[in-house]
């Protein structure tokens, strides 16, 4: 996107450029430059919330777009991953921090076998932490043995996937059946997000919550377990 970064100090940018520029680091996978932004952000006082959403997040949405229209290509939108996941590693301290730390209840998220994308389901895992959850990640590409196995190991209240990919979705119906079978999905809420889902394809594959984003999910969470005040 722009290539004449070398003359930016970041920290002399007011805050609407610095989110600009940080959307052409995270686009151009500059992992330094958007920490710096991040923190920056940070040290005005900017809610982390914030920092997440209109830096990162719509940077990564930018992204997305001209991936979708092959102007960027797997090598380059993976360094805008690790750029991003970058400045999430800054934030994830401040959105974990909690008045409920003592625990909430555990939640088992993973993304589905067949994909890889970690991105949403990491701030998923993060704003859950932030509402008290203990969360056992277990990472991408994940078959219904994983997920029964943790189900087994950690007793959680509520199980949690991930999808990116249209592709990948319909194996959440798989593990649904699965555990529908075992008698575990009468006791045990199954919450289901990614981008290409929706509450029509939730509620078609019985998965007894769709969450639309991370901020909600953590809110339904808190409801599941009766938690909300
Ligand atoms: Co992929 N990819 N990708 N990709 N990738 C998408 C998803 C795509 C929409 C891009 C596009 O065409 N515009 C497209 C899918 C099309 C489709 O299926 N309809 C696509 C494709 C096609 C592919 C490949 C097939 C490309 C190829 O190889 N030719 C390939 C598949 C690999 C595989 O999984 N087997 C592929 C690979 C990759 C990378 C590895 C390069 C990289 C992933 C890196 C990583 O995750 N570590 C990547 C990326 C980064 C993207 C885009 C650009 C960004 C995804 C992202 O991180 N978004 C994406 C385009 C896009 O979505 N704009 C794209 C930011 C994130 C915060 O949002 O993940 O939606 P999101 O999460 C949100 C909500 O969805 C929700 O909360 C989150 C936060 O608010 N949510 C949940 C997510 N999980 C939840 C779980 C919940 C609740 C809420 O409860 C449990």
């Amino acid at each position: 996107m722009s290539d004449s970064e070398d003359d930016i100090i970041l920290k002399d940018l007011n805050d609407a450029d610095l989110v600009a520029q940080m959307h052409d680091d995270l686009y151009d996978g500059m992992a330094d430059e958007v920490k710096e932004g991040t923190q920056i952000l940070l040290g005005r006082g900017w809610d982390a919330n914030n920092v997440l959403a209109e830096a990162l997040v719509e940077g990564m949405r930018i992204v997305g777009i001209d991936f979708r229209d092959g102007i960027l290509f797997v090598p380059e939108v993976l360094q805008c991953a690790g750029a991003m996941k970058g400045g999430m590693e800054l934030l994830r301290p401040i959105l974990a921090e909690s008045e409920n730390a003592a625990s909430t209840g555990k939640y088992v998220i993973g993304t589905v076998k067949g994909d890889i994308h970690d991105i949403g389901k990491n701030l998923v895992g993060m704003m859950l932490e932030g509402a008290g959850f203990e969360v056992i990640d277990l990472g991408i590409n994940n078959p219904v043995e994983n997920y029964l196995e943790a189900i087994d190991k950690h007793q959680p209240s509520i199980l949690g996937m991930s999808a990116l990919l249209t592709t990948t979705m319909p194996y959440m119906g798989v593990v649904i059946e699965e555990l529908d079978k075992r008698g575990i999905l009468k006791e045990l809420p199954v919450m289901v997000g990614g981008a290409p889902l929706n509450q029509e394809f939730a509620d078609a594959i019985n998965a007894h919550t769709y969450g639309r984003d991370a901020a909600m999910s953590a809110e339904l969470a808190k409801t599941i377990v009766g938690k909300n005040r």
